[in-house]
């Protein structure tokens, strides 16, 4: 869920005036009755998957410890990275990412926003948990997948080779003979 900007209908803020600021006005960001938000990747304007280099966001209204963070997965679904956000107080401002610069790729990215959750406008899913929504994501620009074959698969090519040469070798070895 998007917030709506001052002065439309509905309330600013997603209603919590008090608790949320906007890092870049106007808009904050939110899943709908979730703490869980999961970003995939694709290549700009298709729907080819992709990978990232890097990828950050701003959260607000972080206020209890370990309860909002980050987990970056690659290609292969394995967690590469993850880290808790730090903790700014109410209406607070934190900036949180992480740069994969080591060959490994970023193919999607978990956000736990809080453990509360925004239901609509004014409504949370219980009123005792921390909430947190979300402004400004960054990110490199996402690039094609690219996939490389599994050892198993190269292993299995070369016996196959091997196996291909040898019975080769067989038969110009019987063609030897017969000459
Ligand atoms: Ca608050
Ligand atoms: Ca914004
Ligand atoms: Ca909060």
């Amino acid at each position: 869920m998007v917030s709506t900007n001052a002065g439309e209908s509905s309330s600013a803020l997603f209603g919590f005036s008090s608790d949320f600021q906007t890092f870049s006005a106007q808009r904050l960001f939110t899943a709908i009755d979730s703490s869980i938000t999961d970003v995939n990747f694709f290549v700009p304007g298709t729907n080819t998957a992709a990978t990232t280099s890097a990828f950050g966001l701003i959260f607000v209204d972080v206020e209890v410890e370990n309860l909002t963070k980050l987990e970056f997965f690659d290609q292969n679904y394995a967690l590469i990275f993850s880290r808790n956000a730090s903790v700014f107080g109410n209406q607070g401002l934190t900036f949180l990412g992480g740069v994969a610069n080591a060959g490994e790729r970023i193919s999607r990215v978990r956000i736990t926003s809080g453990q509360n959750t925004i239901v609509s406008n004014g409504r949370l899913g219980n009123p005792n948990d921390d909430v947190v929504v979300m402004d400004d994501f960054l990110y490199a620009e996402p690039v094609q997948l690219q996939r490389v074959p599994e050892p198993p698969t190269f292993a299995l090519l070369f016996l196959g080779l091997l196996a291909l040469f040898n019975r080769r070798r067989l038969r110009l070895g019987k063609f030897g003979r017969n000459v």
